[in-house]
């Protein structure tokens, strides 16, 4: 397949002066870098638990003294200010003492999925020139560490044990950080207004995106968040889904909150099984699920009840069906509270103190979320018309790192983020996701730019030409199916061979097609092939053949 290329541009597109200044007017934009922010927490709530897996638990003084110890092994591997690090680590408390530890460090992260393999990683490392990779030191981190050392990149690798709950002293407990004073960590030079760390994009594009998320603007979200999610310091979090996540991690997620002084609990897997133990366990009140994990819950639940403590269960990431909506207070005996979000940004969710809500996405965080809904020309749409979402705010990204290209055609000449997303306003003023121009699919949760994976099945031997659709699935929402037109239409290519070959590539294994269908691809008018006429062909027709690739 081609080989990802350097994208060129800016690593970082500024909100326009007039806009930043009324937001920093607005008190949205406070000035505070995440070095300043964790100490805050640190001196505000010593003493109280911060995390908590099944194991042990470290409190705030804790964290900041992990991070710091973390923050000063990557000082002294050489790392400077304004460098990227790329993070791979799996839902454990080291995700978070080596994130903070890079942000004390003023090491730029970039927030890889644990689902991402070599072809990602690699992606990331080269695009930002990252200098440092840190994985788990278990078979996924070795195995990078072995694939980017072959790589003509000057990338170093460092694998943190993940045993620690069992076998390493608490360090903590050996020398504590005097809380009196403020070491002068790098990352408290930095400006609050520059980036601090990368999110990564869904994306619809060949090339994963990087999405520059500042200090400020992070940091107004993850407040904001809080208080419309009415977190306090009683608040115990159950993390679940992957902690790098945007919806994990602020919305309101752990640094939500981290922020007020609550207990994250950190789920090494979210099953049910592990899930309610812990939820049994620490009195856990809050978790974030997706809509094919909330089915899973569901039928766990009517089997073994939930624990009383549980108050609110929120969904996000891919559309929820109103019927399955519907069985959450019943089911799970919690408020069900919708979160319709982007890693770019704009964050919407339903009032607690409202209504059940079956059939909407709540509403944006900010008053200052300007809101855009049009048709393809964008010109407006009336109110109860569904049209294209566009959006820009106090938290909504003015542009990805380095892809001018690409951000000429994601956002308006005013800077509005075209989300690709389909969305009604509803009569009492919030948003109803009702579709999707982008092209990607949206796999319980986890998302897939379609042609990324066409460009790596032009590579393999034996194709044509490849399309990837969605195909409606009453579990994932969606799953994928790989169109291909063969080379030679009597001798195909089989689908374990191209499953092969993309695993080969190091595609995370969520992004492997679940289906293959073998025909001539259809043409638009404009010779472009007609995913519309693939979509309607296969729309309605049973599954061929299945492989799940979870
Ligand atoms: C969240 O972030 P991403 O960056 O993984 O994906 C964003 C996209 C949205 O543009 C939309 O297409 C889809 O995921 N989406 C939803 C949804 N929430 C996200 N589609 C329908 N209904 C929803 N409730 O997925 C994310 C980030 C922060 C908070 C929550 C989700």
């Amino acid at each position: 397949m081609p080989e990802h290329s350097v994208s060129s541009g800016s690593d970082f597109t500024p909100w326009p002066a007039e806009r930043a200044a009324l937001y920093r007017e607005l008190g949205y934009w406070q000035g505070q870098t995440f070095t300043d922010w964790l100490w805050e927490r640190a001196q505000r709530y010593g003493a109280s638990p911060a995390l908590v897996t099944a194991e042990r638990q470290w409190n705030y003084r804790d964290l900041w003294q992990q991070s710091g110890e973390r923050a000063q092994q990557f000082t002294g591997l050489g790392l400077r200010p304004g460098d990227a690090a790329v993070l791979h680590l799996p839902n454990h408390p080291e995700f978070f003492f080596n994130f903070f530890g890079l942000l004390l460090a003023g090491v730029r992260p970039v927030l890889a999925l644990p689902a991402h393999r070599h072809h990602e990683i690699t992606a990331f490392v080269r695009q930002t020139e990252a200098q440092l990779y840190i994985g788990p030191d278990q078979p996924v981190g070795r195995e990078l560490q072995a694939q980017l050392g072959n790589l003509p990149l000057p990338v170093r690798t460092l694998l943190q044990p993940l045993d620690l709950d069992r076998s390493a002293p608490h360090r903590s407990e050996l020398q504590r950080t005097d809380l009196a004073a403020m070491p002068t960590w790098p990352g408290r030079q930095q400006d609050p207004d520059q980036p601090a760390f990368y999110q990564l994009s869904g994306g619809s594009t060949g090339t994963p995106k990087l999405i520059p998320r500042t200090h400020d603007d992070y940091l107004y979200s993850v407040r904001a968040s809080a208080e419309i999610c009415a977190l306090s310091p009683q608040t115990v979090y159950l993390a679940a889904l992957p902690l790098a996540h945007n919806f994990l991690l602020s919305s309101p997620g752990s640094l939500g909150t981290l922020h007020v002084g609550g207990q994250v609990v950190i789920a090494p897997q979210p099953d049910p099984g592990t899930c309610f133990g812990l939820m049994e366990r620490y009195g856990i009140n809050m978790v974030a699920l997706v809509p094919a994990l909330l089915l899973v819950w569901l039928e766990a639940a009517a089997r073994r009840p939930v624990p009383a403590s549980l108050a609110v269960v929120q969904v996000g990431g891919a559309p929820l069906a109103p019927e399955v909506a519907a069985q959450v207070p019943q089911q799970l005996g919690a408020t069900l509270q919708q979160v319709f979000g982007m890693a770019e940004g704009l964050v919407n969710y339903t009032r607690l103190d409202g209504p059940l809500p079956l059939d909407t996405q709540g509403f944006a965080i900010s008053p200052h979320d300007e809101i855009l809904i049009v048709d393809d020309d964008d010109q407006p749409v009336p109110d109860g018309t569904p049209g294209h979402l566009l959006t820009r705010g106090p938290y909504t990204i003015c542009g990805y790192f380095r892809a001018d290209e690409h951000n000429s055609r994601a956002f308006t000449r005013d800077g509005f983020y075209r989300t690709g997303d389909l969305v009604t306003r509803l009569a009492d003023g919030s948003l109803r996701v009702t579709g999707r121009s982008k092209d990607q699919i949206n796999r319980g949760g986890e998302k897939i730019a379609a042609e990324e994976i066409e460009h790596a099945l032009l590579g393999a031997p034996g194709v044509h030409n490849a399309a990837l659709i969605g195909r409606p699935d009453p579990r994932l929402g969606e799953r994928s199916l790989a169109c291909i037109q063969s080379a030679d239409p009597a001798a195909p290519p089989s689908p374990a061979e191209l499953r092969r070959y993309l695993l080969d590539l190091g595609l995370a294994t969520y992004k492997l097609p679940d289906q293959f269908e073998f025909l001539t691809l259809p043409r638009t008018a404009a010779g472009k092939v007609n995913k519309r006429a693939l979509r309607e062909h296969f729309h309605a027709r049973p599954t061929q053949e299945t492989h799940d690739s979870q």
